[in-house]
């Protein structure tokens, strides 16, 4: 009788989700300046003049403007810092986050 020779071999996979991607939203309100918000959205979002300024008068117009779509982290940062210049200066700006379908 002839012996057939096995081995087992254990092989380990980790997979790694990619981290899911929040949009950052910018919400219209009737009291911050409109130059202040492009400022916010170039320092905070890296934006040049002519991106900031599409924007903000889409927020103005629609009520809403997704500014960017980044990680989670990152997203959540960035909407806190827009709204916390917002807060120093006394308006009332706010940015949000959710997540990308
Ligand atoms: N609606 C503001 C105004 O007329 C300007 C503004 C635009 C404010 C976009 C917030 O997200 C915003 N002064």
């Amino acid at each position: 009788m002839s012996k057939i020779a096995t081995r087992v071999r254990t092989k380990t996979e980790t997979k790694v989700d990619r981290p899911r991607l929040h949009k950052v939203l910018l919400f219209n309100d009737d009291y911050t300046p409109r130059d202040f918000v492009v400022q916010v959205l170039k320092a905070v979002f890296r934006m040049n003049e002519a991106q900031a300024t599409s924007v903000m008068l889409t927020a103005h117009k629609k009520g809403v403007c997704v500014v960017a779509v980044l990680a989670k982290d990152v997203a959540e940062t960035k909407a806190a810092r827009g709204t916390e210049a917002g807060a120093a200066r006394g308006y009332p700006l706010r940015f949000g986050t959710e997540p990308e379908e």
